[in-house]
């Protein structure tokens, strides 16, 4: 039945980031091709910057630093300032641990972020990640609000072979939550994934929500859930990241997934989203096909956003 996904490439992050690429190979192979470090080499390569989506306070701080390298260390070549680019912008991606969360038996995924993001998707698609790699897995439906979405997660549930736990309707997420966590540890499930519904990060009250279903599963299970996961849509860009810190600050985030990244120019925003929230982009959404979500690399992120090939 998984044979039915299977492609013959696997995506990459460097596939996900091409169309941000699009946008900066030509501006970055005129930036090269100039050889010598002249007077305009920063102007040129804040508008790069700016063009990526990494954000003006990011982009000032690696001029600066630029600038200091230039002096310091006496840069003749445009060259060897691109290395040093790509150096000074892996400095602002986050140093946590990029692995997920799977020690625990069963392991919690909550996966919690504003509307359309692609929470369920990338629910799936991790989902399918672990099926083959022979885990046992069991989905949850906490989003009972949104029409549909109960049986978007249940047609999931059926092309994965994957149980789903769901409530009816206008059900309570938090029971729906509390439900499928007993059910994993009666059922020896290795991970528990759960969905929750699209919510606006000043709805106080949804926020409290995502609470609760926190408190609900770690009364059960203490210490879970094991991930919190916040989905993030790559084509908001910067506007990510103001969602993201009230998000981090109601229930503690511990990765993000970055989804459609295909589908975005902004893939420079990456930097200043972990950079603001200090939670690591744990995986990448590069398509809507199941098998379209890769690991996060910080260097193979920086050399395929900074990529002339
Ligand atoms: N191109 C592309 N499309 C994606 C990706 N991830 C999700 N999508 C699409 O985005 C749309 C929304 O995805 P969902 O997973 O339903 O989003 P959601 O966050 O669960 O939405 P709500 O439950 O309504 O809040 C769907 O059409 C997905 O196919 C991705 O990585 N790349
Ligand atoms: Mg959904």
């Amino acid at each position: 039945m998984l044979r039915l996904f299977r492609r013959k490439k696997h995506p990459t992050l460097s596939q996900g980031l091409f169309k941000t690429r699009l946008s900066l190979k030509e501006q970055l192979k005129v930036f090269l091709k100039k050889g010598k470090v002249d007077v305009d080499i920063l102007t040129e390569l804040e508008e790069i910057l700016i063009l990526a989506d990494v954000g003006v306070k990011i982009t000032m701080e690696v001029m600066a630093s630029l600038k200091d390298s230039i002096v310091n260390k006496g840069l003749k070549q445009r060259e060897e300032v691109y290395r040093e680019l790509k150096g000074a912008l892996k400095n602002f991606l986050s140093n946590s641990p990029r692995t997920l969360s799977i020690s625990h038996s069963p392991a919690v995924f909550l996966f919690v972020g504003v509307n359309g993001t692609g929470k369920t998707t990338s629910l799936a698609k991790l989902a399918y990640r672990f099926k083959k790699e022979g885990k046992k897995v069991l989905l949850a439906a906490g989003d009972t609000f949104r029409a549909g979405a109960l049986e978007q997660l249940n047609h999931w549930g059926d092309r994965l072979g994957v149980d789903v736990i769901r409530h009816d309707y206008g059900g309570d997420s938090a029971a729906v939550a509390y439900d499928a966590v007993t059910a994993a540890r009666s059922r020896g499930i290795d991970c528990l994934l759960i969905d929750t519904a699209g919510r606006l990060q000043t709805k106080v009250n949804l926020m409290e929500e995502l609470k609760k279903m926190s408190r609900v599963i770690a009364k059960v299970l203490p210490q879970a859930p094991h991930e919190k996961i916040l989905v993030v849509d790559a084509t908001f860009g910067q506007n990510s990241i103001s969602q993201g810190k009230l998000f981090h600050e109601f229930i503690d985030l511990t990765g993000m997934v970055l989804a459609k990244l295909d589908g975005s120019a902004k893939g420079g925003a990456i930097l200043s989203l972990e950079n603001e929230l200090g939670v690591p982009v744990k995986l990448a959404g590069v398509g809507e096909g199941i098998e379209d979500l890769v690991d996060f690399d910080p260097g193979e992120y920086i050399d395929s956003l900074l990529s002339i090939d």
